[in-house]
């Protein structure tokens, strides 16, 4: 069962059903012999064609191979693949494709968006660098691993415009309503954010304030790490870094900038509360960015990802600033701690 929604416009009970009566069988395709290389090629977006360009007027056009210029596909190198040509590795998995799952005996994967092979090289490359940049922070070295493992995505099977993270079977679908949900780097790194919870602290997420975290932290991690990248490859950001999901959104939005939710919203503990998780983790979202902003992202990320493990399952936002505040304490020292403390009264959290 769905337990992860990632837009705003579905509801639960129906999401159910559509998850159910959408899913595909996988397409039975003659197996390919193995290459041997563990780095290819391949064209992505970063993170997504309206934050690189700047032009909130691109639009999905049905899937439509020139509704993105060329210029906006950056070239990048796809590492830890297991060597079978398919897009199987050390940290990211694609599974069970609608169409002809991608494979390449020449070391590229290029792709336009018509092609749903495009969208398993977005999974595979997305899913990779988020592992990639937990690694950099030293999470696996001096700090514990997270999520450390060959994270299963499903890509293009669900109809819905939506995306979920189900826990039980540790896999990530990403659905192909309106612009397809993997064409958008930040919605891939979202959902992987709600695995990086499951794997720190199981059942992670079940109640209001709880679920209202892991939204935010999927959120804020989708611009950390879309950042993180876009910066290695000398990619420009030319929407506002705080705005989440800039493509996705262009299919249900009508506001310029095109956001599903942003990391600025302005709202305030306790009387901006909903009583819906996403609206809601913009009030803990936003306490992260300001983290982010006055720490720099590598020591931000530090504190907030390792503070993570010591989330209870059901934490309050309060319990879990504690915890935060706590261990940039630990991690840092009293200044970086007030920073953090700062962050989370300024939302009224603290
Ligand atoms: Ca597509
Ligand atoms: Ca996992
Ligand atoms: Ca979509
Ligand atoms: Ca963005
Ligand atoms: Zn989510």
């Amino acid at each position: 069962m769905p337990s992860k929604i990632w837009t705003t416009t579905a509801v639960l009970s129906s999401t159910v059903a559509l998850a159910l009566a959408g899913l595909t069988a996988p397409v039975a395709v003659a197996k390919q012999p193995p290459v041997g290389t563990t780095t290819a090629k391949a064209l992505v977006f970063i993170p997504n064609p309206v934050q690189s360009s700047g032009d909130e007027s691109l639009t999905d056009q049905n899937d439509s191979a020139t509704a993105v210029p060329r210029g906006d596909y950056y070239e990048v190198t796809l590492t830890d693949l297991d060597g079978s040509g398919y897009l199987k590795g050390t940290w990211a998995n694609v599974r069970s494709n609608t169409g002809p799952a991608a494979y390449s005996s020449n070391g590229t994967y290029f792709y336009d968006r018509s092609d749903d092979r495009f969208e398993q090289v977005m999974a595979y490359f997305w899913g990779t660098e988020t592992q990639k940049y937990l690694q950099s922070l030293g999470f696996g070295s001096t700090l514990p691993a997270v999520n450390a493992e060959s994270q299963d995505y499903k890509v293009d099977q669900y109809g819905g415009d939506n995306s979920f993270e189900i826990e039980k079977r540790d896999t990530i679908t990403l659905g192909k309503g309106g612009v397809d949900d993997a064409e958008d780097g930040e919605v891939i790194v979202h959902e992987t954010g709600h695995s990086i919870h499951a794997a720190q602290v199981p059942g992670f997420g079940s109640t209001l304030e709880s679920g209202s975290i892991g939204e935010a932290f999927g959120d804020y991690f989708s611009v950390t790490v879309g950042d993180w990248v876009a910066k290695r490859y000398g990619v420009p950001v030319k929407a506002p870094l705080a705005c989440v999901a800039d493509w996705d959104s262009t299919s249900y939005t009508t506001l310029v900038p095109h956001c599903l939710r942003t990391l600025d919203a302005g709202k305030h503990y306790p009387e901006d509360v909903k009583g819906e998780v996403h609206a809601d983790g913009e009030i803990w979202s936003q306490a992260l960015f300001q983290i982010r902003t006055a720490l720099g992202a590598t020591v931000a990320d530090r504190i907030i990802v390792d503070a993570q493990f010591g989330f209870a399952p059901d934490t309050s936002f309060a319990a879990a600033a504690r915890q935060t505040v706590a261990t940039a304490r630990s991690l840092y020292g009293a200044s970086q701690a007030a920073v953090v403390q700062k962050a989370f009264a300024d939302r009224g959290i603290l």
